[in-house]
């Protein structure tokens, strides 16, 4: 794995999240952008359903069955070393999600840590890597995140009496396209509305530790040809041969029946 510098850790370990501009090649961009769309009008109403729909807004699950340019995304070296300061070396894929907040959208996403995780006494477990497909801008939609809430060992919806008003302390992540922002998903975080008459959109790369269930179990979700011409690595990415991985699924999958 590639080093990560003194000051992307400090921003990780103090702010919560760092960020890479400039990551993506332009073509590479040019080629997520357009592959995105495809699979939009691809799966028109259906999309994002393996995972959920979100009003004023379009959404894609389980990208890593969508086409090989993706399977790139959940395995880059940089990236998986700036989650490993998060997570430690232990870690692999939760899911890989697309978000684009529609335009002349007034949705605000509550504050939220994602899949209502705090850190437990091993510490952190989830790490979320948005890759901006479009600039996120003051006006269209870009991400909020109130700096340092990661070890606050608190829930926004715990603490707050309005999780979707603006906090006092909140910053909005604003980028150009291209940018990777490497984020503790402990922090307090949220999309904004999308004031333009363009969409906005990202690509979500959401990681967690070995010893907690995938956000969209893989294994389960992967067309046979898909699994079929993963490399090792991307496996071990993706947890497809670990044994505690199924049985972390399996328990969740009950759980979720019983909540029924
Ligand atoms: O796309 C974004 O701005 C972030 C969305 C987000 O935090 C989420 O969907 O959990």
């Amino acid at each position: 794995m590639s080093g990560v510098t003194d000051a992307q850790q400090r921003d990780l370990d103090e702010l919560g999240y760092t960020i890479l501009p400039d990551f993506l090649p332009t073509d590479l961009l040019a080629a997520y952008r357009e592959a995105v769309e495809r699979q939009y009008a691809l799966e028109g109403d259906r999309a994002g359903s393996e995972f959920k729909q979100e009003e004023q807004t379009r959404r894609l699950a389980n990208m890593v069955d969508k086409g090989e340019l993706f399977e790139q995304v959940i395995a880059w070296p940089d990236i998986l070393a700036l989650v490993a300061h998060v997570l430690g070396p232990e870690l692999k894929l939760s899911s890989l999600n697309v978000r684009s907040a529609n335009p002349h959208s007034d949705w605000v996403q509550p504050l939220h840590c994602d899949m209502g995780a705090l850190p437990d006494s091993r510490g952190y477990w989830v790490c979320n890597t948005v890759w901006l497909l479009d600039d996120f801008t003051t006006e269209n939609g870009a991400l909020r995140a109130v700096p340092g809430t990661h070890r606050s060992g608190q829930l926004p919806q715990q603490v707050l009496a309005d999780p979707k008003a603006p906090h006092p302390d909140e910053v909005l992540l604003t980028a150009p396209a291209g940018t990777v922002i490497v984020m503790n998903a402990h922090l307090w975080h949220g999309g904004t509305a999308n004031r333009t008459g363009r969409p906005r959109t990202a690509m979500h790369g959401f990681y967690c530790r070995r010893d907690k269930p995938q956000q969209q179990y893989q294994k389960a979700l992967l067309r046979p040809e898909t699994q079929a011409r993963l490399t090792p690595n991307v496996r071990r990415v993706l947890a497809l041969d670990d044994p505690l991985n199924d049985e972390l699924s399996r328990q969740v999958a009950t759980l979720s029946g019983f909540m029924k």
